[in-house]
C-alpha cells in the first residue's frame, strides 16, 4: 500500500518516530507500506508562497485556497492512481469496516487540511472520500491521517505478527467492538492481585460464560 500524504507540514509525517518503530515502522521496513509527505506550499504559485486567504461572505479564520491545492493533488495524481481522501469533522466517522475497505486500495492519496478548512471547489472537483476520525477538531489533518494509515495498515497481510491478529474471533465480532471482557495475562498471582479461577481451568465453555457476564 502506498500512500502519499498532502499537507503544510510534511515533516510531521517524515519525522515521526511512529512511522519509524514498532508495527508500522516494521511494516515500512518490510516494504508492506510506503508513506510519503509532500509540501502542498511547494505548489503556491503566489510570490510569499501563500496557501490561506479570508472567506468570501466573511465568517471567522482563514480557508486553505484552490490553487496549491488543485496543483499538488494534480501532480501526485500523475503518480499515485488510488482515490484522493480528506480527513475533516465533517466526514464519515473512520469505522473499523471502513478501514478494512480502504485497505484493499494499493494506493491512497490523503489531504490534510489546516485553518478553517479548503476552498469548496476542490472538494467538488478533486476529493473523492472525506473521513473523520472523531467528533472533535485539532489544528490540522495530519494526526487524522497519520491515524488513518496506523490503523489501515494493521488490515494488510503480514504487517501484523500471528500474535498481533487483526482478525477478531466470533466471539469478538458478536461484541461490535461496543464492550470487551476483562483480560488478564502471567503471572496467574501478582503481589496478592489473582487472575479469576475459571480462566486457568481450560473449560472454554464455562470460560465463555464468565466473559459474557462480564462485558463492561
Ligand atoms: C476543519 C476543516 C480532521 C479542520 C478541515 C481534521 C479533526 C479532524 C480541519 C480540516 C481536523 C477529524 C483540520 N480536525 N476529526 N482539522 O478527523 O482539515
Amino acid at each position: 500500500m502506498h500512500f502519499d500524504i498532502l499537507t503544510l507540514f510534511p515533516s510531521f509525517i517524515e519525522d515521526n518516530p511512529y512511522f519509524k518503530h514498532s508495527i508500522i515502522g516494521r511494516a515500512i521496513e518490510q516494504k508492506i507500506i510506503k508513506v510519503r509527505a509532500h509540501d502542498i506550499r511547494k505548489h503556491s504559485r503566489n510570490k510569499h508562497n501563500k496557501v490561506d486567504d479570508t472567506p468570501y461572505g466573511g465568517g471567522a479564520g482563514m480557508l486553505m485556497t484552490c490553487q496549491p491545492l488543485f496543483d499538488s493533488i494534480k501532480a501526485i495524481k500523475k503518480k499515485n492512481k488510488g482515490p484522493v481522501i480528506f480527513l475533516t469533522p465533517q466526514g464519515k466517522q473512520l469505522t473499523n469496516t471502513r478501514v478494512r475497505e480502504l485497505a484493499k486500495n494499493p494506493e491512497l492519496i490523503l489531504l490534510c487540511g489546516r485553518y478553517e478548512g479548503i476552498d469548496q471547489r476542490v472538494r467538488d472537483e478533486l476529493i473523492d472520500e472525506e473521513y473523520s476520525i472523531g467528533p472533535y477538531v485539532l489544528t490540522g489533518g495530519e494526526l487524522p491521517a497519520m491515524v488513518l494509515v496506523d490503523a489501515v495498515t494493521r488490515q494488510l497481510p503480514g504487517a501484523l505478527h500471528d500474535d498481533e491478529s487483526a482478525l477478531e474471533d466470533s466471539f469478538s465480532r458478536k461484541l461490535k467492538g461496543k464492550k470487551e471482557y476483562p483480560h488478564y495475562t502471567k503471572p496467574a498471582n501478582f503481589k496478592g492481585l489473582k487472575v479469576p479461577d475459571v480462566l486457568l481451568s481450560g473449560n472454554h465453555a464455562e470460560i465463555e460464560k464468565w466473559r459474557m457476564k462480564n462485558l463492561r
